[in-house]
């Protein structure tokens, strides 16, 4: 059995905490344990300023999303809000399967409500009738919590029909994933709705105009819906003052790997990697009692970047992530320490990108079998090394234009920050690509 959910929270019951302040505080079975904590005021807050006032309010937060895309919500709920068809839809994307994240499953199994909760927030923003939770199907802990969740708040009028008496109607069904990373792409989460292969579709046109069946469709991820509520309470401007420029509000970051307490931790945006290492207890020692070093640092899962163990003050915004050459992703922070096999853990990234590509569109399907082609001779030390790096760029490069979705286009991006910036298969040269081949 997994451990509860407030055992992965090293700071559960910290009063200063805003999106886990209830996590391992509350029964997450219990609609009452959740009112006496704060829950459902976030939606009569709603319900009393109106939908359009929702939207600004979450504007003028600056929230973006946190599933690693970091587009703008108040955009995107506007872009849905006002469009001409009807109905419309909105979703919460809870398929989550990047490695190394684990914040959402954490959210849903310590407070199941919050997701309720805000995305019925969503719904009346959007003017949307109906919801859904896209949910990952290995959660099955965080499947029933939520549907208990919806049965009790049916219950008490917090779904259904003329909800608390505001005139506004809204459902939420569940629909489960089944072992497929690619289902967590918003448009293959449509085709997946719908009964249809769970395969991206090119885009535009965007969800907002042209979502599941055809028709207009917010999607937000677990953590960018809880966001909502603490706006909802404090006012977008209030929220907009936690963090740094453009990076506003609390961040959620999965810490695992070389660390001594691994689990999710939440600080304001604009804490350093070095800030995070401390609060985490650091990477530890070996088993002589040894101290270890921070060799290097997987930012943003399988999708993001290395940056260096001497690159710790790095500012954790996506600004900060970008200029060191990464992205913040979904918030994965994954620590290897000085005697971690580097190359392994590429072949590994490589491998899972090969497994879980859809295999609709050649470049992803065929690249990432020749990247994982090629980390193998580099890792065996089985070919020429110029070459091989070489082919790797090529493919990469070639991913990253021509696929149709973000695990086509990001499948590179953790294997050229090692070889770049980690130098893993030794110095690297600018070299012509052809050239070298
Ligand atoms: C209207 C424009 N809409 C961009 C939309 C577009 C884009 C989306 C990002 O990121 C991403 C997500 C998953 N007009 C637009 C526009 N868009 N230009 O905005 O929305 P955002 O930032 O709220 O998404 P996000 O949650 O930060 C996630 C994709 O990554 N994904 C994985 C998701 C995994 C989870 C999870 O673990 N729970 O969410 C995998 O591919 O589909 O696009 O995409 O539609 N001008
Ligand atoms: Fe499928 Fe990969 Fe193409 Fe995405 S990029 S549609 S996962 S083959």
């Amino acid at each position: 059995p997994e451990p509860p959910a407030g055992e992965a929270v090293p700071q559960a019951g910290d009063p200063d905490l805003v999106l886990l302040r209830r996590i391992g505080v509350v029964d997450p079975a219990s609609l009452d344990d959740y009112r006496a904590n704060g829950g459902y005021a976030a939606l009569r807050e709603a319900l009393r300023m109106g939908p359009s006032a929702v939207i600004r309010e979450v504007s003028d937060s600056g929230l973006v999303g946190r599933g690693g895309a970091a587009f703008p919500t108040g955009r995107k709920w506007d872009g849905t809000a006002k469009r001409p068809e009807t109905p419309r839809y909105v979703i919460c994307n809870a398929d989550e399967s990047e490695p190394g994240t684990f914040k959402d499953r954490v959210i849903m199994e310590g407070d199941p409500f919050s997701v309720i909760e805000a995305l019925t927030i969503a719904g009346f923003a959007n003017n949307a009738n109906h919801g859904y939770i896209y949910i990952r199907g290995e959660y099955p802990r965080a499947l029933s919590l939520l549907e208990n969740a919806i049965e009790l708040a049916h219950a008490r009028n917090l779904l259904g029909r003329d909800i608390l008496g505001s005139g506004f109607d809204f459902d939420i069904e569940i629909r489960r994933g089944a072992g497929a990373y690619i289902c967590g792409e918003e448009t293959a989460i449509f085709n997946s709705i719908e009964g249809l292969r769970g395969e991206p579709r090119s885009k535009p046109p965007f969800p907002v105009e042209r979502g599941v069946f055809g028709k207009p469709t917010a999607i937000n991820n677990v953590e960018t819906l809880v966001n909502v509520l603490p706006i909802m309470m404090m006012g977008g401007p209030a929220y907009a003052a936690i963090g740094t420029g453009r990076s506003t509000g609390p961040k959620l970051f999965c810490v695992s790997g070389s660390v001594e307490r691994p689990g999710v931790y939440e600080v304001p945006f604009g804490a350093s990697l070095r800030d995070l290492m401390e609060m985490c207890g650091g990477v530890g020692t070996g088993p002589e009692g040894e101290p270890r070093l921070p060799r290097a640092v997987l930012l943003g899962g399988a999708a993001g970047g290395f940056v260096r163990g001497d690159e710790l003050d790095i500012p954790l915004t996506f600004e900060g992530a970008r200029e060191a050459g990464a992205t913040l992703g979904s918030g994965v922070i994954l620590v290897l320490d000085d005697t971690v096999d580097l190359a392994a853990i590429l072949v590994r990234i490589a491998a899972f990108f090969r497994d879980e590509s859809c295999g609709q569109c050649v470049p992803c399907r065929v690249g990432t079998v020749r990247q994982e082609e090629a980390l193998v001779r580099l890792a065996q030390d089985a070919g020429p090394r110029r070459t091989d790096i070489a082919l790797l760029r090529e493919v990469g490069e070639a991913m990253r234009d021509a696929s149709i979705c973000g695990l086509g286009q990001t499948a590179w991006n953790a294997v050229e920050s090692a070889i770049d910036r980690l130098g893993v298969f030794g110095p690297q040269e600018e070299q012509p690509v052809k050239e070298a081949r």
